[in-house]
């Protein structure tokens, strides 16, 4: 058992325990009930807001199909590594004593803090030496936070993408809609990257979405009228949005995935894609998210007075 606080009459602590697989999981818990492990963030009544496939396969360190898989050094194929490069296929360690967050860089009431370097495999095929630190905190609200901080600590400058690949958990497909992302330009993955104008007013689906939404606002709602709840993303150091729905067709296609669970999920990323970020030697980038489910009778508006929604 880790380091507890109490607050109010319950205690935020965090835990590692072995999952059915016999792998080590974090679990964090915050004081009114809360908790998360980076494939699950459940709120004060129990209930999954994350989403992950019936069918998903954990044969550690594969991606497991849900939760929020952290896609470096590169986004989806472009590039010449594995789709979404190979942050997400790796073992991480927890870092007891990470370098200080930036002063003010405040983290939620229980936290986590876990570390990637590269492999000799990884250096093969992407030869930068690199530190990947991930904290990943609980609010005492239950608000899900993830700071990604990536250092180079190599001889020479490199470059990458990044996505927080977010898979959330919806009531139905049909009975959501995002605000925020509207007059946007997105490349569409669906047509060779090609680039339109958001027209809608709201995004919302009736067939397969596979954008990326550039120069998005830094906060955006994902509502879903099904279950009288929005998803608040709040985002920094992340100029992308990615939407992903793989709708009917393919999700037949995909192994890992049951052919009607695209009615219960949508992917909402924060992401850095369209401009690839450069580091130089000693110089260190960090990427932010945080995630917030409240009721629906939240309105953006109240969030971003400069949006004039
Ligand atoms: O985020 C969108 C995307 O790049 C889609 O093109 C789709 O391939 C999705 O990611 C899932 O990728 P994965 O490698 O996890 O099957």
């Amino acid at each position: 058992m880790g380091p507890s606080a109490a607050l109010g009459d319950q205690r935020a602590s965090m835990e590692v325990v072995k999952d059915w697989n016999g792998i080590d999981q974090v679990v964090l818990r915050a004081p009114r009930g809360a908790s998360a492990r980076v494939i699950s963030w459940r709120n004060g009544r129990g209930e999954e807001l994350l989403f992950t496939s019936s069918k998903a396969i954990f044969r550690p360190p594969k991606a497991i199909r849900g939760g929020i898989p952290l896609c470096f050094p590169q986004f989806g194929n472009c590039g010449s590594l594995e789709q979404h490069g190979f942050a997400r296929n790796r073992m991480w360690v927890v870092e007891d004593d990470p370098p200080p967050l930036r002063t003010g860089e405040s983290t939620g009431c229980v936290s986590v803090d876990l570390l990637l370097r590269p492999s000799e495999e990884d250096l093969k095929c992407w030869p930068h030496c690199f530190e990947f630190r991930l904290r990943v905190s609980l609010g005492a609200d239950g608000d899900l936070s993830m700071i990604s901080r990536i250092r180079n600590v190599d001889g020479k400058k490199f470059t990458f993408s990044f996505a927080y690949h977010t898979y959330l958990s919806v009531s139905d497909i049909s009975e959501v809609r995002i605000e925020g992302l509207e007059t946007l330009d997105y490349l569409d993955n669906l047509c060779n990257r090609e680039r339109f104008t958001e027209q809608e007013d709201a995004i919302t689906f009736e067939s397969e979405v596979d954008r990326v939404y550039l120069g998005s606002p830094d906060v955006a709602a994902v509502l879903d009228h099904g279950k009288k709840q929005t998803f608040i993303i709040k985002k920094e150091g992340l100029p992308d949005t990615v939407v992903w729905n793989p709708w009917e067709k393919k999700s037949k296609s995909i192994v890992d995935f049951g052919d009607d669970e695209y009615k219960q999920m949508l992917c909402v990323d924060g992401a850095a894609v369209e401009r690839p970020i450069t580091l130089r030697p000693g110089e260190e980038w960090t990427g932010r998210l945080e995630l917030s489910a409240v009721p629906s009778s939240f309105c953006i508006k109240n969030l971003d007075p400069t949006r004039s929604i």
